[in-house]
């Protein structure tokens, strides 16, 4: 799968497209990140890609022509022109569905904002698919398309480790619930220990009670998502 990121920052991505998961999927060539300086396509001596709002408040617009010229070209740079996707607030909420519809394309482009965001006939002109992580406010677009990254890239064949281990994420498959509680050594720590069932060898009641306990949760703490 591919990823063109557009962004005034791309110096922001390496430490963490660097890092594990992703890195291992990159060097094993299942995820390809390619950055683009949108600054790289202003039109103009200052190479200014901003400029003060019409109407006047505070803050500065991205202006439509590097955006335009920038997202054109580098659709252009593969015979599959990708899906565009913009990172804005008032975008749609990503959540899991969202995620894997996604990971099913082959290549997505991403572009990310920052001030007050881009000038409407950016939108208006390239038709994105406008999508937003949560209800809260960030200075840009760049952390948002690092973490669609992180969660559309861990769902392509191969880069988790085992297979199994997306379909057993919270939000996956059919239940959607919470996580389970986990459990490492040691056993006993500070008179909290490990539940019996977990040590009992007995794997259908294991399996039982982390269903039970998926479910608990999920009505505890987010009975937005519970089954009823
Ligand atoms: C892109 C600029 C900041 C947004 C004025 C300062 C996503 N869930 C999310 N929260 N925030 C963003 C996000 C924020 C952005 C940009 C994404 C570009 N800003 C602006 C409008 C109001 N602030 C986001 N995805």
């Amino acid at each position: 799968m591919r990823f063109d990121v557009v962004t005034l920052f791309p110096e922001m991505f390496p430490g963490y497209l660097d890092q594990s998961i992703l890195s291992r999927a990159i060097k094993k060539k299942l995820v390809d990140v390619r950055l683009h300086n949108l600054r790289d396509w202003s039109k103009d001596v200052h190479c200014a890609v901003d400029d003060r709002p019409f109407g006047g408040g505070p803050g500065m617009v991205l202006m439509v022509e590097p955006t335009v010229a920038c997202v054109e070209a580098v659709r252009e740079m593969d015979e599959e022109v990708g899906h565009l996707v913009v990172l804005t607030p008032s975008g749609q909420r990503l959540d899991q569905p969202l995620v894997e519809e996604l990971s099913r394309r082959s290549r997505l482009v991403v572009l990310c904002g920052r001030y007050e965001g881009f000038d409407q006939r950016v939108f208006d002109i390239l038709q994105p698919q406008e999508l937003s992580i949560g209800d809260y406010v960030l200075n840009g677009g760049e952390v948002a398309a690092m973490v669609l990254i992180d969660a559309v890239a861990r769902l392509v064949p191969g880069v988790l480790g085992d297979e199994r281990s997306s379909k057993l994420d919270s939000f996956s498959g059919d239940d959607r619930l919470l996580e389970h509680p986990h459990y490492t050594r040691p056993r006993n720590f500070r008179e909290l220990r490990v539940p019996d069932v977990l040590l009992s060898g007995n794997h259908q009641r294991i399996a039982q009670w982390r269903r039970e306990q998926s479910f608990l949760r999920t009505c505890q703490r987010r009975p937005d998502l519970s089954p009823e």
